[in-house]
């Protein structure tokens, strides 16, 4: 399988985002329609994506659960699309069933924001050598935005983050498949954000590969104030340069281009020591 591998020595990876909803709180209803999802997906790989994300259920906070065949249903022509096309897929789905039929339709990765949460997930990913991104969330999209409490949130993220990656293993994943995120704005405070990207050397000491998905959320207008979502990018990318320094391997973001012009910059800043 050719985009397994969650890392790259020379530069930041840069994931590019194509949501296949009605209500996603970036893009929903954008992208619903199966060809414009993939003139979308085939955009970003024009523009250098490393990685396209496609994904089928909303996670923004709040949002009502899909089930597995009308998730498929918007996933798999648009992952089978870009898959031809030699883009490197990732699904974003936290259901077994669901990645099982994007991996059979080219997908080169799965994206479980609930990390191995459904109990089949571990078994469809290691029989097919897929990569996989575990992400920290606390409870559930309907609920993780209500109060969420942490006594040290850097450690506890990590620790289960670690955990996951222990079943992961556990169930025959090979370790090099794997890549851990912290989840930014999934049942996080905006302090809670915030101290994760900046303890993100706390993730990145660890031996997986991190994943950040900053881009265009609540957090930037908890400190910004009211900016629509696709005014957000500017905002996004100090976000991600931060945490490129940080040791990121991956940004996760909704604007390509600007995400790979950030990623150049920063990588030539901290990727280059030594060089003239
Ligand atoms: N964020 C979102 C969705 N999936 N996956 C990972 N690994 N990391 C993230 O930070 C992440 C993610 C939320 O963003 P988006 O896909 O734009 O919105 P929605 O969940 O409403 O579709």
């Amino acid at each position: 399988m050719r985009g397994r591998v969650l890392t790259n020595e020379q530069h930041t990876l840069v994931m590019g985002v194509v949501n296949t909803t009605p209500d996603s709180f970036s893009d929903g209803g954008r992208f619903l329609e199966p060809a414009v999802a993939i003139d979308r997906g085939l955009e970003m790989l024009g523009q250098g994506a490393d990685i396209i994300d496609v994904g089928g259920e909303s996670t923004r906070p709040g949002a009502m659960p899909v089930d597995a065949d009308e998730e498929k249903r918007r996933v798999l022509p648009v992952v089978s699309a870009l898959a031809s096309a030699g883009a490197v897929v990732s699904v974003d789905t936290s259901k077994a069933e669901v990645a099982a039929a994007a991996l059979d339709e080219g997908a080169d990765i799965v994206n479980d924001v609930t990390a191995l949460a459904d109990p089949e997930m571990a078994a469809v990913v290691a029989d097919s050598g897929a990569g996989l991104v575990l992400m920290h969330m606390l409870g559930t999209p309907r609920t993780m935005q209500r109060d969420p409490h942490y006594d040290d949130v850097v450690a506890e993220v990590a620790e289960y983050l670690t955990s996951r990656a222990q079943v992961a293993l556990g169930s025959g994943i090979d370790g090099e498949c794997i890549c851990v995120d912290p989840g930014i704005g999934f049942g996080k405070t905006l302090q809670h954000n915030l101290a994760l990207l900046r303890d993100l050397p706390v993730l990145t000491a660890g031996p997986y590969p991190v994943l950040v998905g900053a881009s265009r959320k609540s957090f930037l207008e908890h400190l910004l104030g009211p900016i629509p979502v696709e005014e957000r990018d500017t905002a996004s990318a100090a976000a991600h340069v931060l945490a490129i320094a940080g040791g990121a391997a991956i940004i996760r973001v909704h604007n390509v281009v600007t995400g790979l012009r950030t990623a150049r910059v920063a990588d030539a800043i901290v990727r280059s020591a030594g060089g003239d």
